[in-house]
């Protein structure tokens, strides 16, 4: 018979437990939620199958602490670890994410070595650039979800500006997911009308697209500052499964995600966000832009931002090559 694909939640907490959910609703496949906490994935996975009569879907859904239970995945998506308190930066997690990242790896390794992995852990570009060290996962299964979220945070704020449907509203979003990302005006269309195209015809000014993209690079913290106990999970669970949707279909989707790119946009074997396509074999190209002067600067400044944080994850864990 054919099995349903199998889907490992690493990490079942509010962004483990939304995956879940959605997850079932699309019928994306069977689903393992994995956490060090006992009982609570075990709950989650019991709650959410009760939801499945109402709903109408088939997918079997379990709890567990245990890796073998995620043998054979087709895709793992990892949120284990902390989230942010408001005052943090995502960078305050390194230490201690980077210890969850390595066991982490090592269960995939170990039981999943055919997956595609997608990390949502925090900080997002050192964090997958880790997991992919400590899994050897080959460079091309293993992403870091951001780019995703951070458009689709850019897209919402434009189309609140144009009060138009955020569906015809895109937008492009480069570098490490961090203070430093770079959302690109000259790439980003409403209705395939690129934004410097829209200052000039008077739909927006200068000024409140600058706001506007402030906003977007700050998204993150806007709502750990308004939640107070975490950090944003609907939007970032729903952007994973848009990329695990991608791979499990093989949609040959153009999403920005933290990708190894090694040869592309001049860098050399290093985790940051650019434009992708995922398909059935994982990230299948690095979509090669062409900068200006400035957005090379704003680039560049990024990448050294993830570079600092690589150089960290070494200082810390000396096995780390
Ligand atoms: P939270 O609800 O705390 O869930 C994290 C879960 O990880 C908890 O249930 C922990 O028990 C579990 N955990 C801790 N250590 C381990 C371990 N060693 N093995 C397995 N599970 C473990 O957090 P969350 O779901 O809100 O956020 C998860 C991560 O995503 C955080 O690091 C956030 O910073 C990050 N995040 C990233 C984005 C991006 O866009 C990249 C957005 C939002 C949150």
């Amino acid at each position: 018979p054919m099995a349903r694909p199998k889907i490992a939640l690493i990490g079942s907490g509010m962004i483990g437990g939304t995956l879940a959910h959605l997850a079932a609703l699309k019928e994306l496949g069977d689903i393992v939620l994995f956490d060090i906490a006992e009982g609570m994935p075990e709950g989650k996975a019991l709650d959410i199958a009760q939801s499945g009569p109402s709903e109408g879907f088939d997918a079997a859904m379990s709890g567990t602490q245990s890796y073998a239970d995620i043998a054979g995945a087709d895709v793992c998506i990892v949120t284990a670890g902390v989230p942010r308190k408001p005052g943090m930066s995502r960078d305050d997690l390194l230490g201690i994410n980077l210890k969850v990242m390595k066991s982490v790896g090592e269960g995939i390794r170990d039981h999943a070595p055919n997956a595609f992995v997608i990390c949502i852990t925090n900080p997002l570009d050192a964090m997958v650039w880790a997991l992919r060290e400590f899994s050897g996962l080959p460079h091309n299964m293993v992403c870091g979800m951001a780019g995703v979220l951070d458009s689709a945070r850019f897209r919402h704020f434009l189309s609140l500006e144009f009060n138009v449907s955020m569906r015809d509203v895109t937008a492009f979003v480069l570098g490490g997911h961090g203070d430093t990302m770079v959302p690109l005006a000259r790439y980003s269309t409403v209705g395939g009308i690129p934004l410097p195209d829209l200052v000039r015809m008077g739909w927006t000014t200068q000024d409140k697209l600058d706001a506007i993209i402030q906003r977007t690079r700050d998204g993150g913290a806007e709502i750990v500052g308004l939640l107070k106990t975490g950090s944003a999970y609907y939007a970032p669970a729903t952007s994973a499964i848009e990329m695990a949707e991608a791979y499990l279909r093989d949609q040959k989707r153009v999403l920005p995600c933290a990708a190894y790119v090694d040869g592309a946009l001049g860098l050399k074997g290093m985790y940051v966000g650019v434009p992708t396509v995922i398909g059935g074999g994982g990230v299948e190209r690095i979509i090669d832009i062409q900068m200006n002067k400035d957005e090379q600067a704003m680039f560049d400044k990024s990448v050294d931002a993830v570079k600092g944080l690589v150089a960290a994850c070494k200082a810390i864990d000396a096995s780390l090559t």
